[in-house]
Parts: C-alpha cells; sequence; structure tokens
C-alpha cells in the first residue's frame, strides 16, 4: 500500500508513520516543516520519503497524491493557545489544507483518512457523567477546534456530493514521544526535568482523557484495514484525569513534592471536560488500546523526555518566554 501522510514530521505523524511502515507500508511523508516539525523523528526510517510542502498547495498535492492509494490527513495547526493569539495559520491550513486534499482525492480516486479531535464537540460539564459519541452535536468553542469542525464538515461533504471514499476518525488528548514542549505533558516534564514547577491554568480541574499516541497509531491503522468509507470513529481509552491529577503523578514519578506547582493564568474560553465513548471501534473493528495506564505511560514519557533534551532544548527557552509574554509562566 502507497500511504502519503501530511503532517507526518509532528507528533502524532510520526509516531503514525513508524508504525505504517513496520505494518509493511510505503510511505511519502508532506509536510511544511513548520516550528511544530521534528523531521528528527524520522531519522531512523530512511525508506519514508519526505516532500516539504504545503498541503494548502493544489501545485504540491495533487501530483503526490496522484502517486499514492491511500492519504492519511494528520497535517494541522494544532494549539490551541495559538490559535487564540493568531487564528490565521489555523484557518488556511485546517481549512484551506483539507479542501484542497479533498480537491485532489476527488480526482484521483485515492481513499482519504481524515484525523480529527474530539475539541470539535465542544466540552462537557465537569459533573456531567455523559461522553462524547459519534452522534454528538458540534460544538467546537476555540478558533483551533473551530477550525478543525469545519475540515470534518468538508470531508462529509466531499464524501456524500462527490463521493470521496473517506473516514474520520476523532481522538481524545495524546501524550508520547515527540510531542512538542509547548504541550501540557511535555511543558510540565521539561519544567520538572529543569529543577522547574509545572504551570496549571487556572484552578486545574479541567479534565481531558489521555491515550497514548501508539494507542492512536495502531487505532488509524486499524480504520484503514476494516473501515468503512463514509463513517466516523471516535478513538478513546478511558483515560480520564484532571490537569492537577496528572501533574502531581508527574510530581511524585520525579520525587517532588505533591504542591510544588504554580496555578497562572487560565486559557480564555478554556474547555472543561473532554471525554470519549470508544465502543463503535472497539465492537465493529476490534480494536482495543495496549496502554490501559497512563501512570505507566506517563513514566515512560519521562524516561524518553530525559533522554531527548538535545531534541527538545533548543527550543525550550523560546516556548516558555511566549507562555511568560501571556502572564503563564
Ligand atoms: P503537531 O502540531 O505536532 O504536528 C503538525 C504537523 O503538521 C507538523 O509537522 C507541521 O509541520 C505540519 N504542518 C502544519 N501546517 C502544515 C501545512 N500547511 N502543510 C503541511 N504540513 C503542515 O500536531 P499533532 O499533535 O501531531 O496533531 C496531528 C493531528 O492530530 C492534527 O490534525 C490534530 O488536530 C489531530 N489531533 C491531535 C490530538 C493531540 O492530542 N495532539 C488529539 C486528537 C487529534
Ligand atoms: O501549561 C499548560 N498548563 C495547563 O494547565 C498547558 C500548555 C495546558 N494546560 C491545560 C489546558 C488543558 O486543559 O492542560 C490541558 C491540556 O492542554 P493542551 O496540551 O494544550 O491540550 P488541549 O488544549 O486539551 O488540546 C490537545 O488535545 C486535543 C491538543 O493540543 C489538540 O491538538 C487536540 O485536538
Amino acid at each position: 500500500m502507497r500511504v502519503l501522510v501530511t503532517g507526518g514530521a509532528g507528533f502524532i505523524g510520526a509516531n503514525f508513520v513508524e508504525h505504517a511502515v513496520a505494518q509493511g507500508a510505503e510511505v511519502t511523508v508532506l509536510d511544511l516543516l513548520t516550528y511544530a516539525a521534528s523531521p528528527d523523528a524520522l531519522a531512523a526510517l530512511p525508506q519514508v520519503r519526505l516532500v516539504v510542502g504545503d498541503v494548502a498547495d493544489a501545485a504540491v498535492v495533487e501530483p503526490l497524491v496522484a502517486e499514492h492509494d491511500v492519504v492519511v490527513h494528520f497535517a494541522a495547526e494544532s494549539h490551541n493557545d495559538n490559535s487564540l493569539r493568531d487564528p490565521g495559520p489555523f484557518i488556511r491550513t485546517n481549512l484551506v489544507g483539507t479542501f484542497t486534499l479533498l480537491e485532489a482525492v476527488r480526482r484521483t480516486g485515492a481513499r482519504l483518512h481524515h484525523v480529527s479531535t474530539d475539541e470539535v464537540y465542544g466540552d462537557l460539564a465537569l459533573d456531567d457523567p455523559a461522553r462524547f459519541t459519534e452522534d454528538s452535536p458540534y460544538r467546537p468553542s476555540s478558533p483551533y477546534s473551530a477550525s478543525k469542525a469545519g475540515s470534518d464538515h468538508l470531508v462529509r461533504a466531499w464524501g456524500r456530493s462527490f463521493g470521496v471514499r473517506a473516514t474520520l476518525s476523532n481522538c481524545s488528548n495524546n501524550y508520547g514521544p515527540w510531542q512538542h514542549v509547548e504541550k501540557f505533558i511535555p511543558r510540565q516534564i521539561t519544567n520538572l526535568l529543569d529543577g522547574g514547577r509545572p504551570k496549571v491554568y487556572g484552578t486545574g480541574a479541567q479534565v481531558r482523557d489521555w491515550i497514548h499516541v501508539a494507542d492512536h497509531s495502531a487505532a488509524v491503522w486499524t480504520i484503514l484495514e476494516r473501515g468503512v468509507p463514509g463513517e466516523t470513529y471516535l478513538i478513546g481509552a478511558d483515560g480520564e484525569r484532571t490537569n492537577l491529577d496528572i501533574v502531581r503523578t508527574l510530581l511524585r514519578l520525579l520525587g517532588r513534592d505533591a504542591e510544588d506547582y504554580d496555578l497562572v493564568a487560565d486559557r480564555p474560553g478554556h474547555d472543561q471536560r473532554y471525554a470519549i465513548d470508544s465502543t463503535k471501534l472497539r465492537r465493529e473493528l476490534g480494536w482495543t488500546p495496549r496502554f490501559a495506564d497512563v501512570e505507566a505511560g506517563l513514566a515512560d514519557v519521562i524516561a524518553w523526555y530525559r533522554g531527548h533534551e538535545d531534541w527538545w532544548r533548543p527550543v525550550k527557552a523560546g516556548t516558555e518566554a511566549a507562555y511568560a509574554a501571556r502572564g503563564q509562566a
């Protein structure tokens, strides 16, 4: 199978490329190599072809798509806090980029898998026991989640109107190797490795549903193998934790006091809780997560960041300076 992976030099994309190569796929990565990319993550996979280009540039995308049987679309601007500061790149990459790809697969007939997020469903109240399902209404709150919601709508419309063969997945919060230090878990791990303190927005009561990135990759691969075009699958591993729970676990794993963190300015419009019901994916396609224990997963990830300081160190100070400018350091 010839697979084109957009955003394959990013956190989840690069982990997926490793998985796809291990499954025997012939992989090309299309990636603009923005600040969020880690080409180092592909260095151990010399058989993977890397094309540096913009998913919103039809002149690059169309000929490339024509050479592949399947496109897996990870490329996106992905950080909520950045979307609050400057939404423009989110509209271009997440909406125009998805449109450009859809036009290409419409012409060539390639199969598309669109990677999306549970944030398209907005948030749940902290005291609401409900979880998101494939039937939950779209209620995005941030420029990031609104742009991803729009991209999902485009994929479904191209399926219905033009017969594009596309599957979609909406996954919960990922953690694992190669995640940029701007994101919650790597930011706190690297603060702690530097002898500093975790920085918790607001009160830390918000809940995220954590999944190891390897489980996300395996789920996307399962959907490529057994998913039905036109269908959407929610991906989650029952990993709900408050932000404070995560911070206290990291503190304990690193031998620090449970209260050794700072509360900082909250994120405007901060979503309260995300929670995924992944019954459809498990029942219909037989997927199950391997990393059921978030705490054991976090211990592995701490060890990974310890061993990859040469990768994150060059961007750590600049990332923290941006947070400081927003009163979140
Ligand atoms: P990331 O920010 O780590 O990586 C994004 C990659 O896309 C980078 O390599 C970047 O260079 C590339 N890119 C950005 N703009 C591009 C463009 N115009 N053309 C080509 N490449 C471009 O993101 P991530 O966390 O790996 O997320 C990947 C996908 O998974 C996104 O679509 C995101 O919405 C989705 N998702 C993420 C999570 C999560 O927890 N991180 C959860 C659910 C879904
Ligand atoms: O320093 C921090 N302190 C803090 O308390 C940061 C960076 C975040 N937070 C909070 C905000 C959220 O409640 O931690 C939680 C997780 O924050 P992020 O890592 O920014 O993730 P989130 O906004 O939940 O979105 C993530 O999951 C869904 C990804 O970044 C998205 O791409 C994905 O769609």
